[in-house]
């Protein structure tokens, strides 16, 4: 079974819509296997978002993750990668489809609401960079 990391990220968790954003992975039937509410420091982040370093939009994205609490979560299912990214949606949310969490929350790809892992490699390294007792 593959294991997913989820982040309710600051905009999502500031407005109010954790639980209607946690529901969704359930009713999708992934389960979870951890959680927890934090912020997360500049160095958590900037490992979590190793592969973005070089990227023109890192410091923005270091600075969204750090600016407020969060929710982390890890989810747990067959094929959960694939089936936490489908109920997310489109990295950017004008693209994600009516019924994923970015196409029903969002309107900025800065500000797109939730994480998720986008392979098991990342699921197994992003799940311990948050939760190392897993
Ligand atoms: O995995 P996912 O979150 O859908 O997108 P990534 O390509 O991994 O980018 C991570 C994160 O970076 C994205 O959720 C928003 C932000 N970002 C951005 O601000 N501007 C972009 N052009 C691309 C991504
Ligand atoms: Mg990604």
């Amino acid at each position: 079974m593959e294991k997913t990391l989820i982040l309710v990220k600051p905009d999502a968790f500031a407005r109010g819509l954790s639980g209607e954003i946690i529901a969704r992975f359930e009713r999708k039937g992934l389960k979870i296997i951890a959680a927890k509410h934090m912020t997360v420091t500049e160095d958590l982040a900037k490992q979590h978002y190793a592969e973005h370093t070089e990227r023109p939009f890192f410091g923005e994205l270091v600075s969204f993750i750090t600016s407020g609490p969060i929710i982390a979560l890890v989810f747990e299912g067959d094929n959960a990668i694939k089936a936490a990214r489908q109920v997310i949606g489109a990295t950017n949310p004008l693209e994600a489809t009516t019924g994923s969490i970015r196409g029903d929350f969002a309107i900025a790809v800065g500000t797109n609401m939730v994480h998720g892992s986008d392979s098991p490699e990342s699921g197994i390294r992003e799940a311990g960079l948050f939760f190392p007792e897993l």
